[in-house]
């Protein structure tokens, strides 16, 4: 039977009823949403979509050469661009060989739309033992993001697409899945005209509570801003209030960024965490206050205030004096116009003298330093640097300093080892404009080294930096010091990464030292359409976690 060609949105928008696909209605509706991009890996239970993919204008498709490579894609891409992005897979296998990205977009409250194939509709359930079919796919689905649908008709596919966008940005952000069985993809009918997208609505700001937080903070003699996540959008109206209230800011992996590293109010963790035990007042913006409330202690003397996307986040721990619901944004900025009037003397001499104080302790990180001073004096301010659980990762969370918001991407409590390239190559493909370095040690980085081959099939010119000591040289030092030197399960046999990356037709060379990593990454960011690895040998590196984990500073409990 002759398809119909799918229409453009515009078109779409403008036609009352059309007769679809399922699989054209959804790419009309992702269209209509602002997708251009779908990262993916397909099969034979998505061929209809591909098909209204191939067919349908203004939106590409990049594939990966693992799904889990593909949903990593997205990731990075939602995370560099602040947009929702999509990814789609088949079921079963392909499902699960995505999971971890999924379950990382989860810890991240990142946008990605997952669009995942299924067996036929008569057969869900029936455990016949159909091609990819997994038992409650639906139900795994729905233990990993907060929205899941299945598409059963063309003419619910729009409106189910138009829930998944809501969903994404309401509440606490995060992913969304839309399943589709392999028989209604390609099923036609009359599709209702696609509605322009209506943004997700938010909760009114709570003035009484912004009046209350906004008297707390003003007679507060010694605040604290402590950001996450869902501060990046806010940067503007962090730094104006921790300039008011002459606050430090706390930012540990996903909130740096949102205070310039510039700014001697600026503090990571082990500073941020000395604050902590001074604070009479502390404002937590868009973070889960991880470390502060599980570790280093809470006791009377100290008043929180929590301004988060997530209504049940404020009283997950510890109920706060003042919690306001809703995007940290106009909150803020409602906070800052009802702030009292008053002027408090400056504390940047104290903080200077305090960040050069911490910075001596932290100098015992000597070898990364130098590493991440090469890197930082070549990525321009607004190159974006995507960590990863290796030693370079660690420093670079607690020493890198980080300019803009949405510039140093962190998997967040996740943690997952092997994230970062597939998520860098995403995020360089989402803006081709400024230059990604992803970092990797040479365990994580042959969990999606094969993207490569994606770098070079959609030439997309990210840099990655890949620190060889033959071992999870991470869990080999916790076996040295901890467990009497019983080192077992750690140690690496590797590629030659020079010819590795050469191979695919990558360019591609080996750094000896800061000197020449920095050279190295000069050439590198001139590159624009083909990716470059630069492989930097290096010995065991001193540990950081007296830095990370650090005891109570108050409480007793
Ligand atoms: C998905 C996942 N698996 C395992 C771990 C545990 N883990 C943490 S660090 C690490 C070793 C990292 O090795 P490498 O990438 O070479 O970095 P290095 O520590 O050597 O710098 C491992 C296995 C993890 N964090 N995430
Ligand atoms: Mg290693």
């Amino acid at each position: 039977m002759p398809k119909t060609k799918p229409p453009a949105s515009k078109k779409t928008t403008a036609q009352a009823v059309i007769r679809m696909t399922t699989a054209e209605a959804t790419v009309a509706a992702l269209t209509a949403h602002g997708i251009n991009t779908i990262y993916a890996l397909r099969g034979v239970h998505n061929d209809h979509l591909f098909d209204a993919l191939f067919k349908a204008d203004g939106i590409r498709t990049i594939h990966a050469r693992h799904e889990q490579g593909a949903a990593y894609m997205a990731l990075g891409a939602a995370l560099a661009t602040g947009k929702p992005q999509t990814y789609s897979v088949v079921p079963g296998p392909g499902l699960l060989n995505s999971a971890a990205a999924l379950l990382t977009a989860y810890g991240m409250n990142a946008p990605v739309l997952a669009l995942i194939g299924q067996i036929a509709q008569a057969a869900i359930g029936r455990g016949i033992g159909h091609l990819h079919e997994i038992r409650d796919q639906a139900g795994i689905i729905a233990r990993l993001v907060d929205f899941s649908a299945r598409i059963r008709t063309p003419a619910q596919a729009p409106g189910l697409v138009a829930d998944a966008f809501r969903a994404m940005a309401s509440g606490r952000p995060g992913p969304a899945v839309l399943e589709c069985a392999i028989d209604m993809w390609g099923r036609s009918a009359p599709v209702p005209a696609i509605a322009p997208p209506s943004p997700a609505p938010q909760p009114p700001i709570d003035e009484d509570a912004v009046g209350d937080a906004a008297r707390r903070l003003a007679a507060a003699k010694r605040p604290l801003i402590v950001v996450g996540g869902g501060a990046q959008d806010a940067a503007a109206e962090v730094t104006e209030l921790s300039r008011l209230l002459q606050a430090p800011v706390l930012g540990y992996r996903r909130g740096r960024g949102v205070l310039d590293s510039r700014d001697p109010l600026s503090v990571t963790l082990p500073l941020g965490r000395e604050l902590w035990g001074e604070a009479d007042m502390a404002l937590g913006i868009g973070s889960r206050l991880f470390y502060p409330l599980t570790q280093w202690g809470i006791d009377d003397e100290l008043a929180i205030i929590r301004v988060d996307a997530d209504p049940e986040e404020p009283e997950r721990f510890r109920r706060p004096a003042v919690a306001l619901i809703g995007d940290a944004k106009p909150i803020l900025r409602r906070l800052i116009d009802a702030l009292p009037d008053h002027k408090r003397p400056s504390r940047r001499a104290e903080m200077e003298e305090r960040q050069a104080g911490m910075r001596k302790r932290l100098d015992k990180l000597a070898p990364q330093i130098g590493f991440l001073e090469a890197i930082r004096a070549e990525l321009p301010e607004d190159g974006i640097f995507v960590d990863e659980v290796t030693q370079i990762g660690f420093a670079a969370r607690l020493l890198l300093p980080v300019h803009r918001p949405r510039t140093f991407l962190s998997p967040g409590y996740q943690d997952n080892l092997g994230w970062g390239f597939a998520t860098a190559l995403g995020a360089q493909h989402a803006r081709p404009d400024v230059p990604v370095l992803s970092i990797s040690g040479d365990g994580g980085f042959l969990f999606t080294s094969n993207e490569l081959a994606t770098a070079m099939r959609h030439r997309i010119a990210l840099t990655v930096v890949v620190f060889t000591d033959d071992a999870f040289g991470n869990v080999r030092r916790i076996q040295e010091e901890h467990y009497g030197n019983r080192v077992i399960a750690s140690d690496l046999a590797n590629p030659d990464f020079v010819r590795y990356a050469q191979s695919f037709g990558a360019e591609a060379e080996r750094a000896r030292s800061p000197q020449e990593l920095r050279a190295a990454l000069k050439r590198a960011f001139k590159r624009r359409d083909v990716p470059t690895l630069i492989e930097v040998p290096v010995g065991p590196m001193p540990s950081p976690w007296e830095f990370i984990h650090m005891p109570r500073v108050r409480g007793s409990r």
